[in-house]
């Protein structure tokens, strides 16, 4: 019954529809909603290209439509031919001009766009430099004028020029904000540069863009923006003199002994408390002030307690393939207990005040 079928494409197109409002221009990883200069002119570049372009279309396709009516077969002399121009020098000559234009049109304003955003800086006073450097499957942020080492999470200033070098420590990354700027290479042993100016504070999404193997889809990270006098005060919770206080609640306490026994140390760095083993730049998350974090293993989980000992109890269903190893045995009959006092002693870190005690140095 040709009925029904007409009903049934009615409603795939408007499944189809629905599906197509679903996806959010303005999601939190959306290069249409742009804050600051670099991703402003990113965009403005694709928008003007993208009106063109529509102009081209529908231009075209309004030629096609007259032409495809007018001069369509018709029932009273069906053998009739429309008159001929072919050989019309006006005409060729201004359909080899009038791309012309158009090419121009899209290359100025992108060749200018390149320079302007592209453009390799040398970094004044003025303007805050982070050393990136991307690991299967995490981001270490360091900040030199600041001696801050971070992982995951890259606390910047609003409204001051970001400039960051960005370096791998094995494969092929790629750094993006898409709200911020575009994406950039990563590659091992190559200095490449970014900058960017995030115009209004917020908590800006990143993704690696360039697969690295196994965890790539969840090497994710946060840019969090926060206006000069908030990032000092983040800032100021890594001046820390010799080692990272400890508060006196039990179970941290236990948590902190903990992280020696359990072997955490040969990999974390908490500043102030780490093995001897560990020898020269870390080549892990560095978990000072790890409290302070929102999130968790590259930005894949909110940072809290339950998702804390979920990744502790077995990184590899939080997050299959990464080189965390799980530390507890399935049998382990303190494992509950045990885990719950490391993740809370891990939330705790950075959150403590100056009246606890200062933790020794060093591990088990
Ligand atoms: C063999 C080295 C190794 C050991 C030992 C190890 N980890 Fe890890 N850890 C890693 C790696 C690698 C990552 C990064 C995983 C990822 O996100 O891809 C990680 C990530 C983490 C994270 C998330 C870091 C972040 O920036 O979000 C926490 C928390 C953590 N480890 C805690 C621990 C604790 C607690 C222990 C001891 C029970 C421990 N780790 C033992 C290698 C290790
Ligand atoms: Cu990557």
């Amino acid at each position: 019954m040709p009925m029904t079928r007409w009903f049934r494409r009615a409603a795939m197109l408007l499944l189809g529809a629905l599906a197509l409002s679903g996806c959010s221009f303005v999601g939190p990883q959306s290069v249409l909603d742009p804050t600051g200069p670099i991703a402003q002119a990113q965009l403005d570049l694709f928008m003007w290209s993208f009106w063109l372009s529509l102009i081209v279309l529908i231009v075209t396709f309004s030629v096609m439509a007259l032409v495809l009516v007018r001069y369509r077969r018709r029932r009273a002399n069906p053998d009739a031919i429309p008159s001929q121009f072919h050989g019309s020098t006006a005409l060729e000559i201004g359909l080899t001009i009038v791309p012309v234009i158009i090419v121009i049109l899209v290359a100025v304003p992108t060749v200018r766009t390149i320079f302007e955003t592209e453009q390799r800086v040398t970094p004044t006073e003025e303007d805050l430099v982070v050393k990136v450097t991307g690991y299967q499957w995490w981001w270490k942020f360091e900040y030199p004028e600041l001696g801050i080492t971070t992982a995951n999470e890259l606390h910047i200033p609003t409204d001051r020029r970001v400039v960051l070098q960005l370096d791998s420590a094995d494969v092929l990354h790629s750094f993006w904000v898409p709200r911020l700027a575009g994406k950039r290479d990563m590659i091992p042993n190559q200095d490449n540069q970014l900058w960017f100016v995030a115009t209004e504070p917020g908590n800006y999404y990143g993704q690696c863009a360039e697969l690295c193997l196994g965890a790539h889809a969840y090497m994710k990270f946060r840019v969090i923006a926060t206006p000069q006098e908030e990032f000092d005060a983040w800032a100021s919770t890594f001046d820390i003199e010799g080692a990272q206080l400890v508060q006196a609640d039990p179970q941290v306490q236990q948590g902190y002994q903990l992280f020696a026994q359990k072997g955490c140390t040969t990999c974390h760095t908490i500043d102030g408390y780490r093995a001897d083993t560990m020898v020269g730049t870390p080549e892990f998350p560095d978990l000072t002030n790890f409290g302070l974090r929102t999130t968790l293993a590259a930005a894949i989980a909110d940072n809290n307690q339950e998702n804390l000992e979920a990744w502790l109890r077995d990184p590899q269903v939080m997050k299959p393939g990464n080189y965390m190893p799980t530390l507890w045995q399935a049998d382990d009959p303190n494992a509950d207990e045990e885990i719950a006092a490391v993740a809370a002693y891990l939330l705790s870190l950075g959150t403590a005040d100056d009246t606890e005690a200062r933790a020794p140095m060093g591990g088990n």
